[in-house]
This record gives structure tokens, C-alpha cells and sequence, in this order.
């Protein structure tokens, strides 16, 4: 089924200049990149998007983190799009993600690791509506 799924590429990715080497990433494995906006987040937003991680002891750092520079929110589509990121992107923790995923090519660390993408097709719809609308995203 094609599907829709949600994606950041993190302040420590845009730092070093490297949105398009995730972006090479992403296409080659099949995924279109179907809306795309380079944003600075602001606390609440960060927040509200991390909001299920609240209780959890890194949550400030997170929200430090991911205001702490320029994100590109985007939109990827493809079949199976939700799963595939997740595949592409590898584990949360580089150490444990698999060669050739984006993850282990270029995140620093747990914390630091580059990109997000959704966990679930539910979750895709809520944080692609968190910052995009229809009009945005170009299929
Ligand atoms: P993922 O981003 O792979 O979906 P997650 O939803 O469990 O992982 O966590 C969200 C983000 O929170 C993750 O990308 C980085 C940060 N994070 C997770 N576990 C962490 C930890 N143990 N220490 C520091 N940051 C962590
Ligand atoms: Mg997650």
C-alpha cells in the first residue's frame, strides 16, 4: 500500500551540512520526497511533537536538542513508506544500526542521531498534520 510517513533530519544532520547525502539516502531506497521545509522549531513545538516521551529522563535534552538549530520537516511516500523509513533510517542507538542506514552513516550519538521518522501510520498522519497541510505536499 502506498503510504505516508513523517521525517525530520535533526539539527546535528543540518550542522554539518549534510541534508542532502540523508535526502540521496532516502531516495535511492525508493521513498519520494513528496513536501520538504527547513524550519527552526520552538519549544512548544518540540513539546508537543515528543509529547509520548514527557516522562522520560532525557526528554529536556531532546527538547534542547531539537531546537537547538535548523530541522527539515518533510514528507515521504512510498509503498510501505512507514515501516521502509524505519528501515532506512536503522536503530535509535548508531551503534546498533545496520550498514547503510542513515543512522549508522551519520549519527553521533543516541541522542544526536540525525533523523526521525514515524513509528506508525496512525502517528505519520498526526505529525505530518503537526506541520503540514494537503496544500503543502505535492504527490
Ligand atoms: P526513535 O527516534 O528511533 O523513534 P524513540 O522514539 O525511542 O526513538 O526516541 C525518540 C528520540 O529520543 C530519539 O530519536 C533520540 C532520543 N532518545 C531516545 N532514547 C534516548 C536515550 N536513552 N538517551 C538520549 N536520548 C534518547
Ligand atoms: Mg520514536
Amino acid at each position: 500500500m502506498t503510504e505516508r510517513t513523517f521525517s525530520i533530519i535533526k539539527p546535528d544532520a543540518t550542522e554539518r551540512n549534510l541534508t542532502g547525502k540523508v535526502n540521496a539516502v532516502i531516495e535511492d531506497a525508493g521513498l519520494r520526497i513528496v513536501a520538504q521545509r527547513r524550519i527552526r522549531m520552538t519549544r512548544q513545538q518540540a513539546e508537543t511533537f515528543y509529547e509520548v516521551h514527557k516522562e522520560r529522563p532525557f526528554f529536556g535534552e531532546l527538547v534542547d536538542f531539537m531546537t537547538s538549530g535548523p530541522v527539515v520537516v518533510q514528507v515521504l511516500e512510498g509503498e510501505g513508506a512507514v515501516a521502509k523509513y524505519r528501515e532506512v533510517m536503522g536503530a535509535t542507538n548508531p551503534a546498533q544500526a545496520a550498514d547503510g542506514t542513515i543512522r549508522k552513516l551519520f549519527a553521533k550519538s543516541v541522542g544526536e542521531n540525525s533523523v526521525h521518522g514515524s513509528d506508525s501510520l496512525e502517528n505519520a498522519k498526526i505529525e505530518i498534520a503537526q506541520f503540514f497541510t494537503d496544500a503543502d505536499i505535492v504527490g
